[in-house]
């Protein structure tokens, strides 16, 4: 589990104690609050194995008992938290108190992304809808017969439909059974809601939403103006992948796709749309120039899951970064097992802050798992990083810095890189070539924009109440539609819960973190290729084997949350600021000839 603020499901690394209080502050000044806060970091520390173990077994597990222990060991920590968060205010106003201090009180109370009630009732309440929802979306799956295990298909398998095949008919069956596994989700999604909003006003939220924009060293107000100025910069490249995307499917599907320019929801290859990459074959700009096909290579040179971690542990070790410890591959989970049910989506954890790493996954031999890996590598490099740190400040700069280390090492995965470890075939650079490797990093890195930003814009209304629950399937489309141009072509209604049908709204893990990861994963590669000494355009850029550059991103890692994003951003690029030229510089060369290509078409959606 990613701790505190990017923490990756139900409480996360709440990690507070289920001990005794801490004594009660004396007097309330600089000195009585350093030892508060030293006195927390203890805390964390004794307690935090406690709680994410039960997340763990309760993950890999799912069970009715493993659903009690979790939510037990979160109902504690939250209680704790809670308590801890109100001796804090003790310290409001207090002068003198030392800058490292004071971040620690304000980090303490975005410890949890479920602020749970005082209420002892509700709080048990809302850590075992948590736990249900979580092992709902765990063990969901489509059956014909639900007494007969073999009629039943679970997410992996929905997911390969939609992935192989472009059959419109069958598709749409695995997009819909898929979506209506989340049906029953809603009730308690409503409750949550309520119960999360009740916690946040106790710490001193307006609501769930404004405290999880809150982390981010600004006020939630600015944070909500920064998605949407990052957004605006990013948005016109997306319409032109949308708009060259439609025309390509409508003529793969003439007379299906919906007059009004939006893309079906079931024929992207992916089931929520978020990325366009099994849509390659389709899309790619000059058939034949180029061998990309990474699944092929990797099932014909008989990788294992554990050699393709272990491949990705390489290039990271190519950096200069430590092994990883023994334990993770003896603790990690990599593949589905196949007598219980399983949270199988993908996730990296730190079970007890020093050392013992792991990841969660359900690796199958194909390019997206490869990358996955990667992804999640990235994760558990940030923790080892900040292992040394105090607890308070073991956590990414911001939640989008988490998630982006990783990606900024996919982006090394270029035709050059997966050439030379035996993955693609020997490319002669060539205009086309490089349009075809752009067109297939758009279709997971800029399909995936709009999706990163509306999935908390649609929690926020949810949580703020603009959203009501009488609306909020309806709501999720119109958001679905207004960013990402994808509609679903057969009805949903509110007794449907497509939300839920996403890990990350049950899992409760919020979700903006992905949209800025994506912006800046372009930054920190722009800035990595500039210390490995780079000089050619961006795209073209591999930092394999570059210590220098590795030594810039391990001292980045290193500085957890110990200083404000804006400062680690500042020490890394020289700017405080996230800023999406450096995509917009990466893809310029797409981004031409999307637009030479859809000269003359209709582009955008009503
Ligand atoms: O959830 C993830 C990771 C774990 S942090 C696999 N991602 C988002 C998703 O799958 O929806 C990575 C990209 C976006
Ligand atoms: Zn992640």
């Amino acid at each position: 589990m990613i701790p505190v603020r990017s923490a990756l499901a139900l409480a996360l690394a709440i990690g507070l104690s289920a001990g005794a209080p801490l004594a009660s502050v004396q007097a309330a000044d600089a000195a009585a609050a350093d030892s508060f806060i030293a006195a927390i970091n203890k805390e964390i520390r004794d307690n935090y194995v406690e709680v994410t173990a039960a997340q763990w077994v309760s993950e890999t597990y799912i069970n009715g008992d493993t659903e009690v222990l979790v939510a037990k060991a979160n109902e504690r920590a939250l209680s704790r938290l809670s308590a801890n968060v109100d001796k804090s205010k003790e310290f409001a106003g207090v002068k003198g108190i030392s800058p490292a201090t004071q971040r620690g009180i304000d980090l303490l109370k975005l410890q949890t992304a479920m602020p749970a009630p005082k209420d002892p009732a509700k709080l048990a309440e809302l850590t075992q809808i948590a736990s249900r929802l979580n092992a709902a979306y765990g063990s969901g799956k489509s059956c014909t017969d639900p007494a007969k295990p073999e009629t039943c298909r679970n997410l992996d398998q929905l997911s390969k439909t939609l992935a192989e095949n472009r059959d419109w008919d069958a598709d749409l069956e695995a997009w819909t059974a898929w979506h209506n596994t989340a049906r029953g989700m809603r009730k308690d999604y409503v409750r949550f809601a309520e119960l999360v909003n009740e916690g946040a006003h106790e710490m001193g939220y307006a609501n769930a939403g404004d405290m999880w924009r809150a982390g981010y060293d600004m006020s939630a107000a600015d944070f909500r103006t920064e998605t949407d100025r990052l957004w605006r910069q990013v948005e016109p490249l997306y319409k032109d992948l949308q708009c060259y995307a439609r025309h390509k499917l409508e003529k793969q599907y003439p007379g299906k796709l919906a007059a009004d320019g939006t893309i079906p929801a079931h024929i992207t290859g992916n089931m929520w749309s978020q990325d366009w990459v099994a849509l390659y074959p389709l899309l790619q700009p000059y058939p034949g120039v180029s061998n990309l096909d990474v699944d092929a290579a990797l099932k014909e040179k008989q990788y294992t899951p554990v050699a393709m971690v272990q491949r990705a542990e390489d290039f990271y070790s190519s950096l200069g970064f430590p092994p990883l410890p023994k334990s993770f591959y003896e603790k990690s989970q990599l593949t589905r097992p196949a007598d219980r049910d399983v949270v199988c989506h993908a996730s990296a954890w730190d079970l007890n802050l020093e050392g013992d790493v792991r990841i969660k996954m359900c690796i199958n031999i194909n390019e997206e798992d490869f990358r996955t890996i990667y992804h999640e590598l990235g994760h558990i490099y940030y923790y080892l990083a900040y292992n040394k740190l105090p607890p308070l400040f073991q956590t990414g700069a911001h939640d989008g810095f988490h998630e982006a280390i990783g990606d900024t090492i996919q982006l090394n995965l270029t035709p050059g890189y997966l050439a030379q470890i035996g993955l693609a075939g020997a490319t002669k650079p060539s205009k086309e070539a490089v349009l075809n490797a752009q067109m297939k990093q758009a279709l997971e890195k800029v399909a995936f924009l709009p999706f990163g930003k509306l999935i908390d814009e649609w929690r926020w209304g949810v949580f703020d109440g603009s959203i009501k629950p009488a609306d909020y399937n309806a709501a999720w489309w119109t958001l679905k539609k207004k960013y990402q141009g994808v509609a679903p072509i057969v009805a949903r209604t509110e007794a449907d819960f497509d939300p839920g049908a996403k890990y990350h709204v049950p899992g409760n893990t919020p979700y903006m973190r992905y949209f800025l990861a994506h912006i800046l994963q372009f930054q920190f590669q722009r800035e990595l290729c500039k210390a490995a000494g780079f000089k050619g355009p961006l795209h073209e850029c591999s930092i394999y084997g570059n210590k220098a550059a590795g030594a810039k991103f391990w001292a980045m890692l290193e500085k957890g949350s110990g200083q404000t994003w804006q400062a680690t951003l500042k020490e890394l690029t020289g700017k405080g600021e996230m800023d999406a030229s450096a995509i917009l510089d990466y893809f310029a060369p797409l981004h031409a000839w999307l637009k030479q290509q859809n000269k003359g078409q209709h582009c955008g959606w009503e």
